[in-house]
């Protein structure tokens, strides 16, 4: 991932225009996914470092070792680290780089979903469990079979199923596969061809395993085609994530190197979602990733940017602001430094 030209950026202005500040500064964080469990807000983000690795393309940069959880009251208190939940030195199957992490609740056990590298190299999903939304948390032995990629997003429906979305290309690997198998030789689509899609399976009742084949996630234009490799500033790059509105299916993600945060929305959690438009414009830093949570009858966007490290890509904060939506269901775009 190439590091954008941060020299010509008044940082001292850029923070007086933002809409909103670091959650916390005492660490990086980034990619925050939050959630409502039992009333307080809790929020689960990568924790960023500086793991002294030259950047590069595969985001090899981005060599993060453990999760912190941070929870808040209410969302204007103050946010809390609630200390190290899990590290990859706990975890037999990973390597190295514990990237972007979701959790959810499941019969007062909470179940944390990451994405970290093998010792093969390549990005799988896992699972670990505790009984406290803070952790700490304890790894399962193994990734989750047939879990490749990055980004996991876990979305309870109404009816009590589970599901889990995920995939990120370029050093998400999604690229590197085809029908659900690794080829090294496989690349991207060309620019004419339909872009890779993001994957979801349902989950086991014990939220441990995948109960389906992986399926793609379609994201169609207004004509019902699939968004193609080509149309960067809207097809799917990194950083899903599920929520339900008066009924509908909101899936929204990263697209990755034009920055935005984008939606789609769809009838049912498998879709197709119809590519509906922008949530937030570009940050300051590489990389955009975000979560959307109701709390207390409004609806938040949970997002990063890298202003506090002065626009280093691999340092990021987590940060929140509210979301409206109009009466068609559309979501109004956010625009971070208005
Ligand atoms: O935090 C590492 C990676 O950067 C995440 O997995 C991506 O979504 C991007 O935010």
């Amino acid at each position: 991932m190439p590091e954008d030209n941060i020299e010509h950026i008044d940082f001292k202005r850029l923070e007086k225009k933002a809409i909103s500040q670091p959650l916390v500064t005492h660490i990086y964080t980034a990619d925050p996914s939050a959630h409502v469990f039992n009333d307080k807000i809790y929020i689960y983000p990568s924790h960023d470092i500086d793991a002294g690795i030259p950047f590069n393309d595969n985001g090899d940069h981005f060599g993060m070792q453990d999760y912190h959880v941070i929870s808040m009251d209410t969302i204007d208190s103050e946010a809390v680290d609630n200390g190290v939940a899990l590290h990859v030195d706990d975890v037999p199957w990973a390597e190295k780089q514990m990237w972007a992490p979701d959790a959810t609740e499941k019969d007062g056990t909470y179940f944390l979903f990451f994405p970290a590298r093998d010792y093969d190299g390549i990005f799988k999903i896992g699972v670990a469990t505790s009984q406290y939304p803070i952790g700490p948390f304890v790894a399962q032995p193994k990734p989750i079979q047939g879990s490749y990629s990055i980004d996991p997003a876990v979305f309870k429906d109404d009816d009590g199923s589970y599901y889990l979305y995920f995939g990120g290309i370029w050093g998400g690997q999604l690229q590197k596969f085809r029908n659900n198998i690794y080829d090294e030789n496989n690349e991207l689509p060309k620019p004419d061809e339909p872009a890779l899609l993001p994957l979801v399976a349902k989950l086991t009742d014990d939220l441990f395993k995948f109960s389906e084949e992986v399926k793609e996630v379609k994201i169609v234009d207004e004509h019902g085609n699939l968004l193609l490799e080509g149309d960067n500033e809207r097809r799917f790059f990194e950083a899903s994530w599920m929520h339900k509105y008066k009924g509908k299916y909101y899936f929204s993600y990263s697209t990755g190197d034009t920055h935005f945060i984008c939606y789609a929305i769809g009838d049912n959690p498998y879709g197709p979602f119809t590519y509906t438009g922008r949530i937030l414009n570009p940050v300051v830093g590489w990389t955009s990733h975000h979560s959307i949570c109701e709390v207390e009858g409004k609806w938040y966007l949970f997002y990063h940017d890298s202003s506090l490290s002065k626009g280093v890509t691999h340092l990021r904060s987590i940060k929140v602001a509210e979301i409206s939506y109009n009466d068609d269901g559309t979501i109004n775009t956010i625009d971070p430094y208005a």
